[in-house]
């Protein structure tokens, strides 16, 4: 009898779970398993009492959340004899569905916005070989056409408009879950085209056995509710930046800007889901200004040692004003889904900054330089 313990993805972890079955070949890159890190320095610094977890899905194997959703998806492909896949992306869908497709030996097309991609995403989205397509056009009008160009080309969309996305992303509620030993208090999550909050309540759902309107998968007949894990689900936060925030102006937002631009989407797919999945928990959404997520950002870097991206900030960030407010009372267990890392996009996270110095090459003047700071 083998005794190895190698960790093979989360489809392998969570295989009685997941709509997959002996003939699904698994496209997978290891994703899951990532950290949940608690904060230990940010709580004095805010003044009130609460425990708070940053699950940190920017450690996934191409630096997000999306691996997840995209296992599932390419293999669900795979399974169906797809050659080619494609995806509108702000990023980080591109970067994985690139990454997964190479994996299985797919042709990625990812439709992204002009000008408005990291570097560190496009050059993975590249790197990995898929064919890229800049539009003259946001993320909404690349969505639009991902939609329209399905029915015309032999093509797998792997947007999260394809339900095996999300059964991917539930995973990071199991994880959660299984670590704490119960469901948090309340789940705060960065929403921007909706399918990562959809995910994580349908996860902390069938963590506890009940059905969930956000499902779409098999009518309200989910078939695993069978094996619960916990007792309660939390309440669900979600959090979007406020220049693209469609979920607090109750309708599609034309021309959403902000500098998180993972998360400049103003039309989301899964509204309805993420809907259902805010009333079904008494949750609530709310926004956040590009100067309070690059705050948030700054100090998660600074103070606890975690680099995420813009967009992933926005989660803590809200949690955080939300306790300051009374929101979410003190004594509280919560969970941030912090959904890509810092290396995604350099520029953003050293605008402004202090510059670096530069110094002599010698004894003197580094002594006199780092003396100046103690
Ligand atoms: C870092 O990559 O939509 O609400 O095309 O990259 O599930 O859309 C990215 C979304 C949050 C929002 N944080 O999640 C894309 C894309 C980061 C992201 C979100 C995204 P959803």
């Amino acid at each position: 009898m083998s005794k190895a313990t190698h960790y093979q993805g989360l489809i392998e972890r969570y295989r009685d779970r997941l709509p997959v079955d002996e003939n699904t070949p698994v496209v997978s890159l290891n994703e899951g398993d990532t950290p949940l890190i608690k904060l230990q320095n940010i709580p004095a610094i805010i003044g009130k009492s609460f425990e708070m977890y940053v699950k940190f899905d920017g450690q996934n194997p191409t630096g997000s959340f999306k691996d997840r959703g995209m296992t599932m998806a390419v293999s669900k492909a795979a399974e169906k004899g797809a050659k080619a896949i494609v995806c509108a992306s702000t990023g980080n869908t591109s970067a994985a569905a690139a990454a997964y497709a190479a994996r299985a030996g797919m042709t990625a097309f990812v439709l992204i916005p002009e000008g408005k991609i990291p570097m560190g995403k496009l050059a993975q989205a590249i790197a990995h070989g898929a064919v890229v397509l800049q539009i003259r056009g946001n993320f909404d009008d690349g969505m639009r056409l991902v939609k329209e160009i399905a029915g015309e080309a032999p093509v797998e969309i792997v947007n999260s408009v394809n339900p095996y996305r999300l059964q991917g992303q539930k995973t990071g509620a199991f994880e959660i879950v299984e670590a704490l030993g119960r469901a948090p208090d309340y789940h705060c999550i960065p929403v921007g085209n909706a399918g990562n909050i959809s995910g994580y309540w349908i996860g902390y759902s069938e963590a506890c056995g009940q059905n969930t309107a956000s499902c779409t998968l098999c009518d309200g007949n989910c078939p695993y509710l069978e094996n619960p894990m916990t007792d309660t689900r939390p309440i669900m936060v979600g959090y979007q930046a406020a220049g693209a925030a469609p979920f607090m102006r109750g309708a599609p937002v034309e021309k959403p800007e902000t500098v998180a631009t993972a998360i400049r989407i103003g039309n989301p797919q899964s509204w309805d889901l993420a809907k259902a999945a805010v009333e079904e928990s008494s949750g609530w959404f709310d926004e956040v200004t590009d100067q309070e997520l690059l705050d948030t950002q700054s100090m998660l870097a600074s103070k606890e040692g975690i680099f995420c991206e813009p967009a992933s900030a926005v989660s803590v960030c809200g949690a955080l004003r939300d306790l300051r407010d009374g929101k979410i009372p003190e004594g509280s267990l919560i969970t941030c889904t912090v959904t890509g890392h810092g290396l995604k996009d350099t520029a953003t996270a050293i605008e402004g900054r202090d510059p670096v110095q530069t110094v002599d090459a010698d004894l003197a003047s580094v002594k006199a330089a780092i003396l100046k700071h103690l």
